[in-house]
C-alpha cells in the first residue's frame, strides 16, 4: 500500500489521507485536564472505534454518516481506525445537551440561560433539563477554548438552513442515543457532534460519536441532581491525578497499573452494556 499522508495529529486520535479518503486512527493516549498522560489505557481506542462505528449503525436511518469501512484500513490500524469520506467540514461542535453539566452549568448559575436559551429557574447541578436543548460552539484551534455561540450566531456563521438543519439532526440524534443508552441504564448528559458537507451540499454526520471521549456518561444508577456525577470515562483516572498531588501543568505523572487497568474495564464495561455485544 502507498505510504498515507498524516494530515492532522490531534490529542488521542490521528487523520491521514489515503486517495480521495481520509482514515481517522483513535489512540490509546488518555488526555486529562487538556494534558496527555505519558501511560496508554490498553484497546481505549479500538474500544472507542467499534463503539463509534455501532452507533452511525443505530442512526443510519436518521442522517448520512462519513463512514465507508471499518475494516478496509491499514493493517497497523486494525480496529482502530474507520475509512472516511473526506467532507468539507463545518467549523462548529453541534453540542446536545439533556442534563446541566460542564459549561451549561456555569452560563446557566450565571445567566439562568444556556447558549442564550433562558432555562426555568431552580436547576440544579445534573438536573434533567425540561427537553434537550441544541448548544453548539465554535471550534477553537488547539490550545484554545470552544467558544459558546447562539443560534443566531451559528446561522452567521453557517447559513440559516445549515443552522436549522445542524440544529435538528443533533436533537434527533441525541434523543435516538440517549433513548438506547436509557435501556442500558446510561444517561447522556451532553454530547458532539462534527457535521460537514458533501459536494452535493448534503449534510453529513462525521466524526465519531456517542464516544465516552465525545460525551459525558453517567450511570443512570446513582443519578441525583445536586452534585456532580461519576462519569463513565476516565474520572478514575482525573480523581487519581487530582488526589496525587499533580499540579495539572505538564508533565503528567505516570498512571500506576491499577488505575489503567480499572479505566480499560470502564470503557469496556461501558461498550458491552451499550452494544449488548461482548468486548472479545
Ligand atoms: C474531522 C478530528 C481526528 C483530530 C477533520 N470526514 C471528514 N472529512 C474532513 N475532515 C474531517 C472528517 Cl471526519 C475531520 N476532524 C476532527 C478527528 C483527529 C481531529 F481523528 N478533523
Amino acid at each position: 500500500m502507498d505510504p498515507m499522508e498524516l494530515v492532522h495529529s490531534g490529542k488521542v486520535r490521528d487523520i491521514y489521507a489515503d486517495g480521495d479518503d481520509l482514515i481517522l486512527v483513535a489512540s490509546d493516549r488518555v488526555s486529562v485536564y487538556d494534558v496527555i498522560l505519558p501511560t496508554p489505557i490498553p484497546d481505549k481506542g479500538k474500544i472507542l472505534t467499534q463503539l463509534s462505528l455501532w452507533w452511525f449503525e443505530q442512526v443510519a436511518d436518521l442522517v448520512p454518516n462519513h463512514v465507508i469501512s471499518g475494516t478496509a484500513v491499514p493493517a497497523e490500524f486494525a480496529g482502530r481506525a474507520i475509512r472516511v469520506r473526506r467532507l468539507e467540514m463545518l467549523p462548529v461542535e453541534a453540542i446536545a445537551r439533556g442534563y446541566l453539566a460542564g459549561s451549561g452549568l456555569t452560563e446557566y448559575r450565571k445567566s439562568g440561560t444556556v447558549s442564550g436559551v433562558p432555562l426555568p429557574p431552580g436547576l440544579l447541578e445534573s438536573s434533567r433539563l425540561p427537553e434537550p436543548i441544541f448548544t453548539p460552539t465554535t471550534k477553537a484551534d488547539l490550545g484554545l477554548h470552544d467558544e459558546a455561540i447562539t443560534f443566531d450566531g451559528l446561522a452567521g456563521t453557517i447559513g440559516a438552513d445549515a443552522s436549522a438543519r445542524v440544529r435538528d439532526l443533533t436533537l434527533e440524534i441525541y434523543r435516538r442515543g440517549a433513548e438506547i443508552a436509557a435501556r442500558a441504564g446510561i444517561l447522556v448528559a451532553d454530547t458532539k457532534f462534527e457535521f460537514g458537507r458533501a459536494p452535493d451540499g448534503t449534510i453529513v454526520l462525521a466524526d465519531e460519536i456517542l464516544t465516552p471521549d465525545s460525551s459525558r456518561f453517567w450511570p443512570a444508577d446513582g443519578w441525583q441532581p445536586g452534585r456532580a456525577q461519576h462519569g463513565l470515562d476516565k474520572q478514575i483516572v482525573r480523581d487519581w491525578a487530582t488526589s496525587s498531588g499533580w499540579d495539572k501543568q505538564e508533565p503528567a505523572p505516570e498512571v500506576p497499573a491499577e488505575i489503567v487497568e480499572a479505566t480499560r474495564q470502564l470503557y469496556v464495561e461501558v461498550y458491552e452494556r451499550l452494544t449488548g455485544r461482548r468486548w472479545a
